[in-house]
C-alpha cells in the first residue's frame, strides 16, 4: 500500500502507536458512544509532548467492532484501529495475551501456539503500521508500544523509510532459551530490528535482544548498537517510572489523608495494614504473598487482630482460560484463609476484585504499613513505585520480589525470592516489625529514587535518543520519493527477481581518475545480501573491462554476476573477439593515441573489445577538438560502434551493449521481474530492454526511459538497502507463512 492521502496539516510530527488508546469507550443502550478518559502514566508523561508538537495516539478503543473515527482532544489526536471479535480473539486475547505474555514472563504458564493466532497477529500489526504510514507527517517521530505490537517497526519502515521509528517493551524480553520456543522467532526479531532505536526495561533485556538478533539473523553487536541490513539499530534500557510529583501532592491533599485515616476505622484500626495492588495476573505472585500470610497467622505471628491484609485485584483479561482459573484459585484461597482465621466482623483478608478511583489508591497507599509486590516477573511494577510515591509521611515498608525490574532500582526495599514461601513469610514479618528509623531511612532512599527518576525523565531519555539516531539515518533517505519506495515495494514479492547496476556514477561516485573509482560500502553490503536470498540475483553491469572489476568490487564477488565491456565480457563467455575484430581493435587504438597524443588531461582506457577515451579531466575546448576528431575519423569506421557517455567516448568492435546483455541474462536466470539502476547514457539500452513487470531507476538527471529516479550514489545505497529489506521479508517471511512457522 502507498502511505497516505492526508494533506500535510493533517499529519503529525510525533505519534504513539500503542495497543489501547489512552481512553476507555463505551456503547450506550441508545447505540451512541461515550468516552473516560482513562490516565495510565504514559499517557500523562506523553500528553504535553504530544499536544505540544500537534501529536498523535493510534490504538484500539478497547471494544471489538467499533467503529471510531478519529477525534481531537487538546492538541492530541486519537486515530482508532477497529479490531473485529474474531482479530481480539486471535491477535490480543491469544498470540498476545496466551502465546506471548507467558512466554516473556519465564513462561510461569504454558504459551499456546497457534498458527491462526500468528496469522492475525501479522494482519492487524500491518493494520497499525499502515495506520502509522497514513498519520505521520514526512520525517516524523513514530514511538511503538509493547508485545502487542513487535511487527509494527519494520512494517512501518517498509512503508516510510522517512520516519524515525522507537519502539519500548513494557514487559521483559526473555533469554534465549525460552525465546527460542517461539516457531515465529526470527520474524519478530526482525519485525523489532526495523526501529532506529529499541528500548526495555532493564539492559538484561536488551542483551538477550542482541544475542538473539545475532543468533537467529546474523546481525553483528557491538555496543548499543546492532548493525543488520545495511542500518544501524541502537538498543538500549529505559526504565519506566510514574508521574512521581503527581502522586505525592495527590497523596498530600486533605481529601486522601482523610480517606486513609477512614480506611482505618473501617479495617478495626488493626495494628499493621498489608497491602496488594495488582492487576489480576498470574505474574504478579497475589498467591504467594496469600500463602506466606496464612502461614504466619497459622504461626499466631501475627495474630489476626495485629495485622489485616487487604489485596485490591483490578479485573484484567477475563475471557482468558488460564485467568479464569487463577481468579478461581485466588478466591478459594482468600474464603479458606478468612474461614480458618478470621473472626465475625474482622476477616484476615479483605479482597476487592475491582478496579479503584486513583485518589482511593492513593489513600490504600497512604494507610498501608507494608506493601507487598510479590511477581513471579514484571517487566517493571509500577505499584511499587506508586507506593513509594504516596508514602509523603516518609513511612511505610516496601516488599519486593527480585524479579522485577522495580527491584534493580528499589534497592533499599526488602527483597524476597517470590518462590521461597520461606523467605517471604520472613521477610513480611521483618516488614511487620521493622523498627521505625529503619522504615524511615530506607523510604527516604526509594523516595529519593522514585521522585528524581520520573515518568517525563523516561520518555525525554527515550525520544532525545530516538532523536540521537537521526545521524545513522542517512539524510539521503529523505531522497528516495514515495514512488520509488512504492515501486520497491511492489516489485520485491516478484518470483525471481534480477538486479543490474552499472557500476561507475551508480555503485562508485564520479571520480576524475576512473581507476580510484570504488563502489559504497552501503551499497555493496545490500547486493551481497540480495544475492544471499533465494530466487534473486545480481549481476553488475559495466562498461569497465571484466578482468578489472573483482578489484574495483572490493576484491570480494562472491554470488555476484559479472559483466564487463558493457556486456560483451562474462563468465562463460567464448572468446570476446575474433581476428577481425582484434585487427581491427589494433587500428583503433592506433588511430585514438595519435588523436589524443597532442592533448592534455584526455586519458586514453584499453579494453578488451574497444578503447574508451576520458574527456573528464581535459580543458572544454580541447574536449570539442578530440571529439570532432573522433566522430569525424573512427567513430565512423565499419565494425566500430560508438558508445557516448557522459564526458567519455567509448569505441567498441563488438556491438553488444547493456540492453542486450541484461536481456540475455533475464532469460537465462527465468527472471519474473527485473531491476536495474543505471545514471550514464549508455545504461539507457538496459532501460530500454525492461518490460511493465521490471524497474528502472535511473541516477541523476538527464532524459531517461527509466520510470524512477533517484538523485546520486548515496541514493543508490538506500534504494538497494531498501531493497534487500523488502527483498528479505518477502522470500523469508512468506517461506515462514507458507509453512506456517519459521523452520
Ligand atoms: P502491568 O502488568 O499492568 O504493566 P504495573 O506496572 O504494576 O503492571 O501497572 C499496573 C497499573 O495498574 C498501576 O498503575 C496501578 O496503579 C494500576 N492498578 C492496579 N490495580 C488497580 C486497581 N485495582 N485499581 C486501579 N488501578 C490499578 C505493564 C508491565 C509492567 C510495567 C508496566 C509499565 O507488565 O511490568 O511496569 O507495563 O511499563
Amino acid at each position: 500500500m502507498t502511505p497516505t492521502t492526508r494533506t500535510a496539516s493533517e499529519q503529525s510530527e510525533l505519534v504513539v502507536v500503542a495497543n489501547r488508546l489512552p481512553f476507555d469507550f463505551e456503547v450506550l443502550p441508545d447505540g451512541s458512544t461515550t468516552a473516560h478518559q482513562s490516565p495510565g502514566g504514559l499517557v500523562t508523561a506523553l500528553e504535553p509532548i504530544l499536544s505540544r508538537q500537534h501529536g498523535a495516539w493510534i490504538g484500539w478503543g478497547g471494544k471489538p467492532d467499533l467503529d471510531l473515527d478519529p477525534v481531537t482532544t487538546d492538541g492530541l489526536s486519537l486515530e482508532p484501529v477497529p479490531l473485529s471479535a474474531d482479530e481480539v480473539n486471535r491477535y490480543y486475547e491469544g498470540f498476545s495475551n496466551a502465546t506471548l505474555w507467558p512466554l516473556y514472563h519465564d513462561a510461569v504458564a504454558e504459551s499456546e501456539f497457534h498458527r491462526e493466532w500468528w496469522d492475525t497477529y501479522q494482519q492487524v500489526n500491518r493494520r497499525f503500521a499502515e495506520k502509522a504510514a497514513e498519520v505521520a507527517a514526512p520525517h516524523a517521530t513514530v514511538w511503538v508500544h509493547d508485545y502487542q505490537l513487535q511487527l509494527v517497526p519494520q512494517m512501518l519502515r517498509q512503508l516510510r523509510p522517512d520516519v524515525r521509528i522507537g519502539f519500548f517493551l513494557h514487559i521483559p524480553f526473555p533469554p534465549s532459551e525460552l525465546f527460542n520456543r517461539l516457531p515465529w522467532r526470527r520474524q519478530i526479531i526482525t519485525g523489532l530490528l526495523g526501529a532506529d532505536l529499541i528500548g526495555f526495561q532493564l539492559a538484561g533485556g536488551a542483551r538477550n535482544f542482541a544475542r538473539l538478533a545475532r543468533q537467529l539473523l546474523g546481525a553483528e553487536h557491538k555496543g548499543s548498537k546492532i548493525h543488520f541490513e545495511g542500518r544501524s539499530v541502537r538498543i538500549g534500557a529505559f526504565p519506566i517510572s510514574i508521574d512521581s510529583a503527581g502522586l505525592s501532592a495527590l497523596a498530600a491533599t486533605p481529601q486522601v489523608h482523610a480517606e486513609a485515616a477512614e480506611l482505618r476505622e473501617g479495617l478495626g484500626n488493626p495494628r499493621k495494614i498489608i497491602l496488594g495492588v495488582d492487576r489480576l495476573d498470574y505474574t504478579k505472585g497475589i498467591n504467594v504473598r496469600l500463602n506466606a500470610f496464612a502461614e504466619l497467622l497459622a504461626e499466631g505471628d501475627p495474630s489476626v487482630e495485629g495485622a489485616v491484609m487487604v489485596q485490591i485485584a483490578t479485573p484484567s483479561r477475563e475471557r482468558l482460560d488460564s485467568y479464569i482459573r487463577m481468579r478461581e484459585e485466588i478466591e478459594r484461597q482468600v474464603g479458606a484463609i478468612n474461614g480458618n482465621y478470621g473472626r465475625i466482623g474482622s476477616p484476615a483478608i479483605h479482597y476487592l476484585h475491582q478496579s479503584l478511583p486513583r485518589e482511593q489508591l492513593s489513600a490504600f497507599y497512604s494507610a498501608a504499613d507494608v506493601m507487598t509486590v510479590t511477581p513471579l516477573r514484571d517487566g517493571m511494577n509500577l505499584v511499587a513505585k506508586e507506593y513509594i510515591a504516596s508514602r509523603v509521611d516518609g513511612g511505610g515498608a516496601l516488599l519486593l520480589s527480585e524479579f522485577t525490574g522495580a527491584a534493580k532500582e528499589l534497592k533499599a526495599a526488602l527483597m524476597v525470592n517470590p518462590y521461597d514461601t520461606d523467605g517471604v513469610k520472613e521477610g513480611l514479618r521483618q516488614a511487620l516489625n521493622m523498627p521505625l528509623v529503619e522504615a524511615r531511612r530506607r523510604m527516604r532512599i526509594l523516595r529519593r529514587q522514585v521522585l528524581t527518576h520520573d515518568v517525563d525523565r523516561w520518555a525525554e531519555q527515550f525520544l532525545s535518543v530516538l532523536d540521537e539516531t537521526r545521524e545513522s539515518l542517512s539524510p539521503r533517505i529523505s531522497h528516495l520519493s514515495n514512488e520509488v519506495v512504492a515501486s520497491l515495494t511492489e516489485i520485491s514479492s516478484t518470483s525471481r527477481l534480477l538486479v543490474g547496476v552499472d557500476f561507475d556514477g551508480t555503485l562508485a561516485p564520479m571520480v576524475d581518475d576512473p581507476s580510484a573509482a570504488r563502489p559504497l560500502e552501503a551499497s555493496m553490503e545490500a547486493l551481497h545480501t540480495l544475492a544471499a536470498l533465494p530466487g534473486t540475483e545480481v549481476a553488475v553491469i559495466s562498461g569497465r573491462a571484466m578482468a578489472d572489476l573483482p578489484t574495483l568490487l572490493g576484491g570480494e564477488v562472491g554470488k555476484l554476476h559479472l559483466i564487463g565491456s558493457h556486456g560483451g565480457e562474462s563468465a562463460g563467455k567464448p572468446e570476446l573477439l575474433d581476428q577481425a575484430a582484434k585487427t581491427r581493435l589494433a587500428e583503433l587504438t592506433r588511430t585514438l593515441q595519435q588523436i589524443v597524443s597532442e592533448y592534455t588531461g584526455v586519458n586514453l582506457e584499453i579494453k578488451p573489445a574497444g578503447v574508451a577515451v576520458h574527456l573528464r579531466q581535459a580543458g572544454r575546448q580541447d574536449a570539442v577538438h578530440v571529439t570532432d576528431a573522433i566522430e569525424n575519423g573512427p567513430a565512423a569506421w565499419r565494425g566500430v560502434h560508438v558508445l557516448r557517455g557522459k564526458m567519455v567516448i567509448e569505441l567498441t568492435v563488438i556491438s553488444t551493449n547493456k540492453g542486450q546483455a541484461l536481456d540475455a541474462l533475464k532469460r537465462e536466470l527465468h527472471a519474473s521481474g527485473v531491476v536495474f539502476i543505471g545514471d550514464d547514457i549508455t545504461d539507457e539500452n538496459a532501460f530500454a530492454v525492461l518490460g511493465e513487470s521490471d524497474l528502472g531507476i535511473k541516477v541523476g538527471l538527464g532524459e531517461t526511459a527509466a520510470t524512477q529516479r533517484v538523485a546520486d550514489p548515496g541514493a543508490v545505497s538506500e534504494a538497494l538497502g531498501h531493497l534487500a529489506t523488502l527483498r528479505r521479508n518477502a522470500v523469508v517471511l512468506s517461506a515462514g507463512v507458507a509453512a506456517g512457522h519459521e523452520d
